[in-house]
């Protein structure tokens, strides 16, 4: 097993925890001497950054949100003078207004650390040859490993992502060891590999791949595709970009690295910080950050912290995979759907009859609703009879509405029809703007 800095990712609970009330405090009176938005709200409370001692009085700041960062767009957040930011990134998601985050040179050093410790720990080292093909620019992906990578000192190719065939040619070319990307870009490389047949010209041995969620049966079929071992990285601009946390060997969760943040889980409707365990929405606190830092960040993924050991050692809790975002929620003739509920319906399906592939399309015509989704066959399954292929849709959609309380037509499609993504997979399409 081998670690980037043992003391501190094996650390003692006790010794971690009061480590992060030290930084705690230290964060609280950083925010409130320079983030006006975080001073008005510790005002309106009634606190002065002496009233938090420590991790245990967490619970009495204020929540932040992404809204913040809109309202306050585009520096209005960050806590140093500019002459100290020496990075931005931003991100857009899927709606609104896109944000934006700064990094001093300490922020970049730490941010670097997080994900070298995770390289270290899944056996990275400045042998190998690290292919980034997450998206260099404002993106956080390309960038955040590169950073790590280089830390470790492994050699980096900065392809960035995009222009399959050359990137496939550059993995033979160059003897790329270890993949970074999105899990649905991977998908994407590892058909056109099988393709083109080339799978014995690789030498991938680990892939890194995050930045949105995906699932065990595509986690099987990315590692079968490409030949190498896949494991998850999870993270977010507005706290950091990729490395809050990553999976170690044992493959058990996700650690996050606690020296850095202090992490909860919350009801999203009430605010109530839950018991470690139980499923909700994941809440970050910076506890290192200059630049940028977050006080109870709601992230709006919903999420479970595992606070048992790991057997690898680290003493750094673990999360789960985030499993839905509370304003992902789709309102469909009125009823509530979040495509995880989707997603799981169609991971009961064998991989065999299916890939990962799928999209939901809604709309509005006539004044209703319409709801469809496209669920990509596999070429086996594609080659069997028409009968199969009905009986198939006909069993998804049962399950599909004993699941949501309404129905939608699915629609099983020629393999590959559904477009590739060499970023983040776009899993809904809602062309109801305007049409309400
Ligand atoms: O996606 C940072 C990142 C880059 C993470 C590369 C991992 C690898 P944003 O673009 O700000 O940042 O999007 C953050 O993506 O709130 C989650 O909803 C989702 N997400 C990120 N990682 C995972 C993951 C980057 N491993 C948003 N599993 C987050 C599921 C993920 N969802």
């Amino acid at each position: 097993m081998s670690f980037l800095n043992r003391e501190i990712e094996c650390m003692p609970r006790e010794e971690l925890k009061k480590l992060q009330s030290e930084r705690l405090c230290q964060t609280v009176r950083h925010c409130y001497e320079n983030v006006e938005c975080f001073r008005n709200r510790m005002d309106e409370k009634g606190l002065k950054p002496e009233d938090i001692h420590g991790v245990q009085d967490i619970h009495l700041l204020p929540f932040s949100y992404k809204k913040d960062l809109r309202d306050y767009y585009p520096y209005g957040l960050f806590a140093v003078p500019m002459q100290d930011v020496v990075r931005l990134h931003a991100s857009s998601g899927t709606t609104g207004k896109r944000i934006v985050v700064g990094y001093t040179k300490k922020d970049l050093d730490m941010w670097d650390g997080c994900v070298a410790r995770m390289l270290t720990a899944l056996g990275v080292t400045k042998d190998d040859f690290v292919q980034v093909a997450y998206g260099y620019g404002l993106f956080t992906g390309g960038f955040g490993l590169h950073g790590g990578a280089q830390k470790i000192g492994a050699t980096i190719i900065p392809i960035s992502s995009g222009n399959t065939a050359n990137q496939i040619q550059t993995m033979i070319d160059f003897g790329a060891t270890v993949l970074c990307c999105t899990p649905s870009y991977a998908m994407y490389l590892g058909e056109e590999v099988e393709r083109l047949g080339v799978k014995d010209q690789l030498k991938l041995r680990v892939g890194i791949f995050g930045a949105e969620p995906w699932s065990e049966n595509m986690r099987r079929q990315i590692e079968d595709k490409l030949g190498l071992k896949a494991y998850d990285i999870y993270g977010l601009s507005e706290v950091l970009g990729p490395g809050v946390s990553g999976e170690c060997p044992e493959q058990a969760g996700m650690h996050v690295w606690e020296d850095n943040f202090w992490v909860e889980t919350i009801d999203p409707d009430t605010g109530e910080v839950l018991p470690e365990g139980t499923p909700g929405e994941l809440v970050f606190t910076s506890l290192t950050k200059e630049a940028f830092p977050v006080i109870r960040y709601r992230t709006r993924d919903i999420c479970t912290l595992i606070p048992e050991k790991c057997a690898c050692g680290r003493t750094h809790i673990r999360m789960g995979k985030p499993n839905g975002r509370t304003d992902d929620m789709l309102i469909i003739r009125g009823v509530n759907v979040f495509p995880s509920q989707i997603e799981e319906v169609l991971l009961k399906v064998s991989g065999d009859q299916i890939t990962p592939n799928y999209q939901i399309v809604v709309d509005r015509v006539n004044n209703t609703d319409t709801f469809d989704i496209n669920v990509e066959m596999s070429e086996a399954f594609f080659s069997d009879n028409i009968k199969a292929i009905e009986k198939l849709e006909k069993r998804i959609t049962e399950d599909l509405r004993s699941m949501l309380g309404i129905s939608a037509k699915v629609h099983l499609v020629n393999p590959k029809s559904i477009v590739r993504s060499e970023g983040k997979a776009k899993r809904v399409i809602d062309n109801r703007a305007g049409k309400i």
